[in-house]
């Protein structure tokens, strides 16, 4: 799968502990895809590596079905067994350029960035995209108050990239999404924001077809009439 074929109009992010009560993370993560998910990326945090090897393969399994691309979050090792279409890193994680070494120039990499300069950073050193945030509160992860972005902060990280893809991250809902896609935008970063990365926005919800597509048709609207 090329560079050029990612649309990252909405990107989910896996969060298995999210899940509601009897609800199995294939059987969620599949409706998620028929309602419109872009891009999924498997996002694991207190899990042995076998387990999330088995994890990601599977998953991969599903998301090659649906033609859609796969991130592994974090870990190297993981990525390298199952080669998916890339890997996605956060500040603390390995740094870029020693990880654009070890997956090569073949596979994309995503970058986590919560600021003016780590955005910068991650232009230069070749992300292939980034993710902005966090913009809202969440539960899903913990976020100091400091890499709370909300949507104006977002516009000004925006204003860096150059052209690299984004997508905004962090307590984004339903109800959220039309002050984030038109709080976030300027004139110099119209064209910016490429999408929206959720968590429980789609995993907690007992029906993520219903819930993804919901998000994906806000998205496009924004996209289209820009
Ligand atoms: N990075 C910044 S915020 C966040 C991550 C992984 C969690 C997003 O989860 P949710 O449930 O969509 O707020
Ligand atoms: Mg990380």
């Amino acid at each position: 799968m090329g560079k050029a074929a990612i649309d990252y109009s909405l990107y989910l992010v896996t969060g298995r502990e999210l899940l509601p009560e009897g609800k199995d993370y294939y059987e969620s993560l599949e409706e998620a895809l028929q309602g419109g998910v872009t891009v999924v990326q498997v996002r694991e945090k207190d899990t042995d590596t076998g387990e999330f090897v088995e994890i990601a393969r599977k998953t991969k399994e599903i998301t090659d079905k649906y033609n859609v691309p796969l991130f592994i979050n974090d870990r190297i090792d993981v990525f390298l067994a199952v080669r998916p279409a890339g890997l996605h890193i956060g500040q603390s994680d390995l740094p870029l350029a020693r990880a654009r070494e070890l997956v090569g120039d073949d596979a994309l990499i995503g970058v986590s960035v919560s600021n003016v300069d780590e955005a910068r950073a991650a232009v230069a050193g070749g992300a292939d995209y980034v993710g902005v945030g966090a913009i809202w509160d969440t539960g899903s992860k913990d976020v100091t108050a400091k890499l709370k972005l909300a949507p104006e902060g977002a516009g000004v990280v925006l204003d860096v990239l150059e052209g690299v893809p984004s997508v905004a991250i962090g307590g984004i809902h339903p109800p959220n999404v039309p002050q984030l896609l038109h709080g976030s935008v300027s004139p110099v970063n119209r064209t910016a924001l490429d999408g929206v990365a959720v968590i429980s926005a789609i995993v907690s919800s007992a029906d993520p077809r219903a819930a993804a597509a919901g998000i994906r048709a806000q998205v496009d609207s924004f996209k289209r009439a820009r």
